[in-house]
């Protein structure tokens, strides 16, 4: 601890000037590395949620720390006025990594959602012929795209729309993982794309039915309906390959990428296409004071850099399957259901004595792992993917001792 405040004293702090539009698990943390991070009072805890995926590098990972000191030695932002000696080395990197012409460049994810429903709009008119302002684009219910207006117009979730009104138009609605609601609404002449998280993270870890992105983007090439993938949470070697679109080999006309590619050392996010897409967004059209900016390029060359040079997809592959069957062996009645894709997976929590996941998380807390409940019962378990075997079983054991206290 840096002075004499106690945990109290910060989160008393936060709450008086800050808004109150988080309710956290109350832990107050000073330090990150690899997969763990300290509290203000040197507890450490495994890190669980890795910052809702985007912390998969592992806490200031020194590849990615030093790509960022380096830079800011030298030159942090130009704006897109003019050109830097940066940019076109990360465009030319990240659009190689993934086998796309082009990239644009943005900060957060909901910006690089928003960014995609203006690519999809505008090729809709200038390239699929679609009346002007007609433009519909399909979503899917319980979806998570980000907390702009536009993007809580398409949510189906009160908790992110509620209150926010009036809301954005031509958005379509269909179920997750429903091949027939969604062939019935491609029949629109007017529908422009489909946007869909290819596992629903926020709705609880949703993993669709195996071939049904495949089948989804089929109906929409049969269309011509772009089809986009918000891999912003399952990108990234998160679901254990680079992509989760890559388990089930979709290449998606309007890739979204957030969170990690950066390695939760600084914002960056983007929106990769090919060029009849890409290029009907014209000078002046678009853009963001840092988006492209050299200081994110080059944290996020060496973030990217780093999942391929340590294999992080593949350990999420080995080890996740290993989490999910610890799990599903816990004999007990809170353990409602364990799913989930490589390291990207959640635990349904059955309430037990008026006991909640919420009860869950504050004890698994006090035992040395934070993690956090999303949609009241349900807990994601996410741990950055630099985890090795024995962290992973150690961590295991504190979630099944924690659950066993609930007995
Ligand atoms: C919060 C969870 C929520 C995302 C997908 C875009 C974005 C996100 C698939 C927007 C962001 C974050 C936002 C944060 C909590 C977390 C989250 F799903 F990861 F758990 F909310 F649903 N697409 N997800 O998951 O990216 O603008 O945040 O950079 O808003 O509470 P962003």
């Amino acid at each position: 601890m840096t002075n004499n405040m106690t945990p109290a004293d910060y989160i008393k702090r936060e709450d008086k000037y800050g808004a109150h539009n988080y309710h956290p698990l109350p832990v107050v943390l000073e330090k990150g590395e690899g997969v763990f991070v300290w509290d203000v009072e040197g507890k450490r805890y495994f890190d669980f949620l890795s910052a809702y995926s985007a912390v998969n590098q592992g806490h200031c990972h020194p590849k990615i720390i030093k790509a960022l000191t380096d830079q800011a030695q030298s030159l942090t932002l130009t704006s897109r006025a003019f050109y830097s000696s940066v940019l076109g080395e990360f465009e030319e990197y990240i659009t190689n990594y993934f086998g796309y012409d082009k990239v644009l460049p943005m900060n957060t994810g909901a910006e690089a959602d928003e960014t995609a429903l203006k690519l999809c709009r505008k090729w809709a008119y200038d390239k699929k012929g679609i009346p002007e302002n007609q433009a519909k684009i399909i979503v899917c219910a319980n979806n998570f795209h980000g907390r702009t207006i536009t993007i809580i117009s398409m949510s189906t979730d009160p908790d992110s729309y509620k209150g926010f009104g009036p809301y954005t138009p031509g958005f379509v609605t269909v179920p997750y993982n429903d091949l027939d609601a969604l062939a019935k609404e491609l029949e629109d002449p007017n529908v422009a794309g489909f946007l869909v998280e290819p596992i629903q993270g926020e709705a609880g870890v949703f993993v669709p039915d195996s071939g049904y992105l495949k089948k989804a983007y089929e109906m929409c090439k049969a269309k011509n309906v772009l089809f986009m993938a918000d891999e912003v949470q399952t990108g990234i070697a998160r679901t254990g390959k680079l992509l989760a679109c890559d388990h089930e080999d979709v290449r998606p006309d309007i890739l979204i990428l957030g969170k990690a590619i950066s390695g939760g050392v600084f914002p960056v996010s983007a929106v990769l296409a090919d060029d009849d897409i890409m290029l009907v967004i014209k000078p002046g059209e678009h853009g963001s004071t840092y988006g492209g900016n050299p200081l994110g390029c080059k944290v996020a060359i060496a973030a990217l850099q780093v999942i391929k040079d340590e294999k992080l997809a593949e350990n999420a592959e080995r080890l996740g399957k290993i989490f999910r069957e610890e799990m599903s062996s816990i004999q007990s009645d809170m353990i409602e259901l364990v799913r989930g894709k490589g390291l990207l997976n959640a635990v349904v929590i059955k309430p037990k004595n008026g006991k909640t996941a919420w009860d869950v998380c504050v004890a698994m807390k006090e035992n040395g792992l934070i993690a956090k409940p999303t949609h009241e019962h349900i807990i994601r378990f996410a741990p950055p993917l630099v985890i090795n075997e024995e962290q992973l079983r150690e961590a295991i054991a504190i979630i099944k001792n924690t659950i066993a206290q609930f007995e």
